[in-house]
């Protein structure tokens, strides 16, 4: 007998060998060029190490699958656009080790499941189809075609296009993601859930709510020129390390930096740009001018109090807000200040944990200033007021006249390189009418305009024996999904679960009855078809279009690309029926943009733009103060506060990434950081938390979590001391989301609530 699926979903509970040291203050510097050189001399062939890193991110070069930050429109770095996570993000993805049909016969499918995250992802390329037939123990290997042909056999044998669920992780390129949606709409379905909904979605949904669009306003310029930035509930050192270069150069010019974080991250308060040598031995720039340790979702009651007092000080004063701006601009605005009056400021600065010293440095900041910029990540979009989070840090521009002006406006930080793209091209469960009409004058066919499933209820449907096929454009679904017990029978009992990917992960080991793993090309591999070597492109954070162009040989011959995948399985389902010529794609992706252009608006002459070195931004209302919102103008919005009850034994967790990690990819066992080193499974406790608990540093611990009379439970955790508020604690993302609650998500938005999990704890 086989093990379960839950036991494979799960990471193995066991320690590696922990040590702790004192948190550095300061980020990147030597400690950030020595780990960059470990990481490539393992698993790089250093002449590919050294073409690569000329090449990341340059103009004409490719785009680094690392994070969706924007690279510099004018002058880069001569070194490539260098950032120790993007270069293990290469180094992950351009390892020299394969995997194929001797070592799918080598392991079975249990013991590969029984391995860490951490020696799973290290097991190299993934470099031929593999497939899992019904009741077999080993994968084995497949032909492209028949591959393509099983999975249009199954899709074709459902009873309605509805039982198919399509996922796309935030790697994929415009022109694979746009046919990949073309070919789901066509089939039948808009079963596209994504990896944006578990991430920036509460974004989304807040900002074209209130702004008019579901994107950032601000360029890299307008933050070089911002007076104050603020930067909330992101960790950009570990997550987003250009953005730090950004903001050294925000303080060159004379802004401050307002850091609000639970944690006191690194980076945010002292970097050493890896550029710049002499800054290498004289020390790094102090990011943060005010640090803020907040409340884990203590963020609405911040702003809140931030607003009462600009509220007091506009009847003092009388030019605190931007009156101008709200009469020309906004809606909403009576409703909203009769709302926030009825709010009582000791509450609201109380609820967020913040004392009266650092919030009138912050509020004085706020107060001076009319330029002000508020970037944000995950610690802000994943709670259940998560939509409220973002739509009170609007009402805070919004009264200030901070957007759609130079050096001020909203900046969500993006996460995978390409996530914001995909969206924007038609990857979305729930595309607007407009867009699915646009389809349909173009090809012909009319796409179902019923919302399709988001992450949470593609879960739920797969749960329910509702959704029998899986396919996963890129990603980890099983562990990048919340419940994971759950979520992992969810998968089990689909009839055929499909994964295209680069590398083998726990998502392969996680199967339906029948599984298939369809190795494809990564950003730095060369794709050749009939018409010669293709371009690709990817939007940023920031909106702006370029392209990216692989550069190494692939580490196989028996890759596909995205595209081509697509393509062939497009066809091999659809055959006669189909009103899309898909082998005319596959031979040129200049073919795929033309149709872009026609179908996305902002597209126009999308070829020819695309061979601008720093390609092209995308228009956007919100930067020019034109706010497609229902009403026409920008929304003011009413947030409740949230009302957080924990039980005495219990501790709000956030879920968050080491420094060695991008998602659920294990670069390596190290939070340098925080001083952690050798191990994952840790929690990060307040020292009087711990003691009221009579826990000492490294004692292991169960964690648990009760929501709606269910209980999940994560087991063998050490304990570490740390900095953070009392009543919080942090552990890491993937091995907890078994604790993370499904029907525990963003209202609207349906973000799953992965940095509010209410647990207790249990000394062993
Ligand atoms: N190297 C690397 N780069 C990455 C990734 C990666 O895993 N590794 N992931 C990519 C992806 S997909 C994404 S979405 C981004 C993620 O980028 P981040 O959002 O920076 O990632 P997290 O580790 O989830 O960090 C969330 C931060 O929010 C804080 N936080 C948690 N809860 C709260 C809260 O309630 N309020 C406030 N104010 N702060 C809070 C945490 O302390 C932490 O610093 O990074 C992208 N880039
Ligand atoms: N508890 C908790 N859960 C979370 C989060 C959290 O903070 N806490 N964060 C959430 C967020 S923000 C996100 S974005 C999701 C991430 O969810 P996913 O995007 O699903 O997960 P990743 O770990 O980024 O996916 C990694 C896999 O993608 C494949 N891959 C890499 N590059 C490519 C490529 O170029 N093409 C293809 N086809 N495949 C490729 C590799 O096989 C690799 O194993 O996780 C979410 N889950
Ligand atoms: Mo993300």
């Amino acid at each position: 007998m086989g093990k379960s699926s839950i036991d494979k979903a799960l990471t193995p509970e066991k320690f590696e060998n922990l040590k702790t040291k004192k948190p550095p203050k300061n980020s990147v510097g030597f400690g950030g060029i020595k780990a960059t050189l470990n990481q490539v001399s393992k698993y790089m062939n250093p002449a590919d190490a050294l073409k690569l890193s000329f090449k990341i991110n340059q103009k004409g070069g490719f785009d680094c699958p690392g994070c969706a930050w924007p690279d510099p429109d004018d002058e880069r770095s001569s070194l490539g656009e260098f950032c120790e996570n993007g270069i293990k993000a290469i180094a992950e993805e351009a390892q020299n080790k394969t995997i194929g049909t001797d070592f799918f016969a080598k392991y079975a499918v249990d013991e590969l499941a029984s391995w860490t995250d951490f020696k799973i992802g290290k097991s190299g390329r993934l470099a031929e189809p593999m497939f899992l037939p019904e009741g077999a123990t080993h994968y084995q290997p497949i032909s492209w075609e028949d591959a393509f042909k099983k999975v249009g056999k199954h899709l074709n044998a459902l009873n309605h296009p509805d039982e198919a669920v399509f996922y796309t992780s935030g790697r994929t390129t415009n022109e694979a993601a746009f046919l990949y949606q073309l070919f789901v709409r066509e089939f039948g379905t808009a079963n596209l859930p994504d990896c944006s909904n578990m991430c920036h979605e509460a974004s989304g949904s807040a900002l074209s709510e209130t702004l008019g669009i579901g994107k950032g306003s601000v360029t890299l310029d307008d933050l070089y020129k911002a007076e104050v930035v603020m930067v909330v509930g992101q960790n950009p050192a570990t997550n987003h390390p250009r953005m730090l270069t950004a903001l050294e150069k925000t303080k060159k010019n004379g802004g401050k930096i307002i850091a609000v974080n639970p944690l006191p991250e690194a980076g945010l308060i002292k970097f050493t740009n890896p550029q710049n040598p002499i800054k290498l031995i004289t020390g790094g720039t102090q990011i943060a001018d005010v640090f803020v340790p907040i409340n884990i979702n203590g963020d609405v009651a911040f702003f809140k109090a931030i607003l009462l007092k600009l509220l007091e000080q506009e009847e003092i004063q009388g030019n605190v807000l931007d009156k101008e701006f709200i009469e020309t601009h906004t809606s909403g605005y009576d409703a909203f200040i009769s709302d926030l009056k009825r709010h009582s400021f000791d509450e609201c600065l109380k609820a967020s944990g913040v004392s009266k010293d650092i919030f009138k440095e912050v509020f004085d900041l706020i107060l001076n200033n009319k330029k002000i910029i508020i970037c944000w990540a995950m610690g802000l979009t994943q709670h259940e007021n998560a939509v409220d989070n973002i739509r009170e840090l609007v009402n805070l521009l919004l009264l200030k006249g901070s957007i759609g002006k130079e050096g001020a406006g909203t900046c969500p930080v993006r996460g995978h390189s390409n996530v914001q793209g995909d969206r924007t091209v038609g990857i979305w469960e729930s595309a607007p009418q407009a867009f699915l009409d646009k389809i349909e004058a173009k090809y012909g066919f009319k796409p179902t305009t019923k919302h399709g499933y988001s992450v949470i209820d593609a879960i739920k449907a797969m749960y329910d024996k509702k959704a029998k096929v899986f396919f996963g454009l890129g990603g980890n679904f099983i562990s990048a999904v919340p419940d994971t017990s759950y979520s992992a029978q969810a998968l089990a009992n689909c009839n055929l679960t499909v994964h295209v990917s680069t590398k083998l992960n726990r998502s392969h080991l996680v199967t339906g009855k029948e599984a298939l793993i369809l190795p494809c090309l990564g950003r730095t591999e060369k794709d050749y078809q009939k018409t010669g070597l293709q371009t690709q492109s990817v939007e940023n954070s920031m909106g702006v279009i370029s392209s990216t162009k692989g550069i190494l040989e692939p580490c196989s011959e028996k890759l596909l690309s995205e595209v081509a995948v697509v393509c062939g399985i497009a066809n091999a389902t659809l055959k006669a029926r189909s009103r899309v010529n898909w082998l005319t794609y596959r031979n040129d992706y200049n073919l795929v943009r033309d149709d872009i252009e026609e179908v996305v608006s902002g597209f126009e002459n999308y070829n020819k733009r695309l061979k601008n070195p720093s390609g092209f931004y995308l228009p956007n209302g919100a930067r020019v103060r034109e706010f497609k919102t229902k009403t026409g103008k920008a929304n003011f919005s009413i947030n409740k506060l949230p009302e957080w009850q924990l039980k005495a034994d219990e501790l709000i967790m956030m879920t968050i990434r080491s420094h060695d990690q991008f998602n659920t990819t294990i670069y390596g066992l190290d939070d340098r950081y925080r001083g952690v080193f050798n191990e994952r499974r840790v929690i990060f406790m307040n020292k009087e938390d711990m003691k009221v608990r009579h826990l000492k540093e490294h004692d292991v611990v169960n964690l648990k979590s009760e929501y709606n009379h269910t209980i999940r439970k994560a087991n063998n955790f050490k304990v570490v001391g740390y900095d953070i508020p009392k009543n919080c604690c942090a552990t890491y993302f993937p091995e907890t989301n078994v604790l993370v609650p499904l029907d525990s998500f963003a209202h609207t938005a349906k973000t799953p609530a992965s940095k509010s999990v209410k647990i207790t704890i249990e000394k062993l």
